[in-house]
């Protein structure tokens, strides 16, 4: 079993509910939760993106098979909840990001990791130092407009 790391986020057509159906979809499919973080609401990235914000929360599992076993089985569900790929950074109903896998380093066309900006974004690295405690230092490194703008919104 392998631990990895994954991100949640949407802005269509109630995330919060997506978010449930999506992590009961990974639990059937072999994901195994060792630790779920809030739900974390922003605005849209980039700022001035004409969008209702998202909902972001990032859950800690385990997982059998490899990178790209986990990568398909996420695109399939992300499909299933009517994601259309297309457009960077367009609405979306959700998002799944695998952020870690192990302690794999990639840098192919179809699989990055670890995830490239994760380092970057306030509304990844704030719920996933809720599960683990190593990216708190990295989300104290964030500009302060950032992590005020990323407020917590619940559990799910
Ligand atoms: N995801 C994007 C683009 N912009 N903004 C927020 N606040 N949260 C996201 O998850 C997000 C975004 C593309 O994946
Ligand atoms: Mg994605
Ligand atoms: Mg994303």
């Amino acid at each position: 079993m392998t631990e990895c790391l994954i991100a949640f986020g949407g802005n269509l057509s109630s995330p919060k509910v997506n978010f449930q159906i999506a992590l009961s979809d990974l639990m059937d499919e072999g994901v195994e939760v060792k630790k779920k973080s809030g739900l974390w609401r922003s605005p849209a990235w980039p700022a001035g993106s004409d969008q209702a914000d998202y909902l972001n929360a990032v859950v800690l599992g385990r997982y059998a098979k490899d990178a790209r076993s986990l990568l398909a089985l996420m695109h399939k569900i992300e499909t299933k909840h009517g994601r259309v790929r297309g457009v960077p950074n367009a609405a979306r109903t959700l998002d799944l990001d695998l952020l870690t896998f192990g302690r794999e380093v990639m840098n192919s066309e179809d699989l990055i990791l670890p995830h490239p900006r994760m380092l970057k974004r306030a509304f990844v690295l704030i719920p996933a130092s809720e599960v683990q405690s190593k990216w708190i230092k990295y989300a104290q490194r964030l500009e302060e407009a950032d992590i005020r703008a990323t407020r917590y919104a619940g559990a799910w």
